[in-house]
């Protein structure tokens, strides 16, 4: 059986001090709530044998909703945030898959005309191909944030009536409903409702399974960015550069057309004037000095998978990249570039070499991590950040 919380975020909880404030009177009417749900879920329709299967052994986890109330509290620069998202080792993964699924892929983009590089992007980053697909249990987590989290129960109340809908219908075995502690799951983390209304069953066996059939995660994952509004054929993204000091309208929702970027001196990375159709709006993530972007409707529709522009931006790059486009071509303005997920680990194992107690290396970078970083920050004399850089690699590595 699958461990009921995935390394990652046991990581944060083994931190220590970062507990949820689970009230005694929430946690006594726990078997109440739970009563409560059981009887909505019949009610929607859910056999009372797999409400009672998804439910029996759910309790109080503090734990999980000690990660639900975590905020992040390290601000990660853009170029940390790619670095680890579009590392070698996911081009070539994305490659590889491209090359496997190669029919699959084809025959999706065919149907809902989303370019099949930006599917495979989508797939990699949201997973890492179907390789981290969430270790929690969807009933437990999401009974748990119905009955004790202090905001959006009636959200979790829905996601888990969803996902034991899902069961009813014959998509999928109770059994495989492990996911994020916030339900998303399945090889591109669909939460229930959202798999309710979008998923298809792409490979034609009568059920929606996107959790171990490829073509129906991927033939979703098309669909949505379809009805988010993606246009077929249209670019989502291009890496432009901006004149010195910029200081024109920006963001992506100040839409112009490319010839109004023109006139403003905007260009192409490569130095080449825009051409094309379409309105774009312009992001400068780290300032004019770094690299650019024009931003069209396809960007949106990415945007609308997971509302966050550097999560936009890494999807769009990881497509371009997998579609065999170069590297962006203005490097970030730091001297500190990030770490990839191999370098990451190399870092922690380094550290451990050093003696600093962070556990096992397993590539990622949580507050225990950071907080040793720091330590040997202060000892080599320099401000004690806790950031996972090339700098601190390298003087690890005695360069
Ligand atoms: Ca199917």
């Amino acid at each position: 059986m699958r461990a009921m919380i995935c390394t990652g975020l046991f990581s944060v909880l083994a931190a220590g001090p970062v507990l949820a404030q689970v009230s005694t009177g929430a946690v006594a009417a726990f078997p109440a709530c739970l009563a409560g749900l059981r009887t909505d879920a019949v009610e929607a329709g859910v056999n009372r044998a797999v409400v009672d299967q998804a439910l029996d052994a759910v309790a109080v986890d503090d734990r999980l909703l000690a990660v639900s109330e975590v905020q992040p509290e390290f601000k990660t620069p853009i170029w940390d945030y790619l670095a680890f998202l579009v590392d070698e080792r996911r081009i070539a993964d994305g490659r590889a898959m491209l090359a496997q699924y190669d029919g699959v892929l084809r025959a999706v983009e065919a149907r809902y005309g989303v370019d099949r590089h930006v599917i495979a992007a989508v797939w990699g980053v949201e997973t890492d191909y179907g390789k981290e697909t969430g270790g929690y249990f969807l009933p437990h987590a999401l009974a748990n944030l119905t009955c004790l989290a202090e905001r959006r129960t009636k959200f979790w109340r829905g996601e888990l009536i969803e996902a034991l809908t899902l069961v009813e219908r014959g998509d999928l075995a109770l059994d495989k409903l492990y996911g994020s502690w916030a339900g998303a799951f399945g090889q591109t983390q669909f939460i229930p409702s959202t798999y309710a209304r979008l998923a298809v069953d792409f490979d034609g066996d009568g059920r929606r399974d996107l959790v171990d059939s490829i073509p129906d995660a991927l033939g979703s994952t098309a669909n949505y960015l379809k009805r988010a509004g993606w246009e077929s054929g249209r670019p989502w993204m291009i890496e432009i550069k901006a004149p010195a000091g910029y200081a024109g309208p920006l963001g992506r929702k100040q839409r112009l057309a490319l010839a109004d970027w023109n006139q403003r001196g905007i260009r192409r990375a490569d130095g080449a004037r825009l051409k094309g159709q379409g309105k774009a709006g312009l992001l400068l993530p780290a300032g004019p000095a770094g690299p650019g972007f024009l931003v069209f409707d396809n960007f949106d529709a990415i945007y609308a998978y997971n509302h966050a522009e550097s999560y936009a931006i890494a999807i769009s790059h990881l497509a371009d990249r997998l579609a065999g486009y170069p590297a962006l071509r203005t490097p970030w303005p730091t001297d500190d570039p990030g770490l990839s997920r191999a370098e990451r680990l190399e870092l922690q194992k380094l550290l451990i070499a050093e003696m600093y107690d962070i556990g096992e290396a397993d590539g990622k970078i949580g507050p225990i991590t950071r907080a040793a970083i720091a330590e040997h920050e202060k000892k080599l004399g320099w401000p004690a950040t806790g950031r996972a850089g090339r700098r601190i690699l390298k003087a690890l590595k005695g360069g």
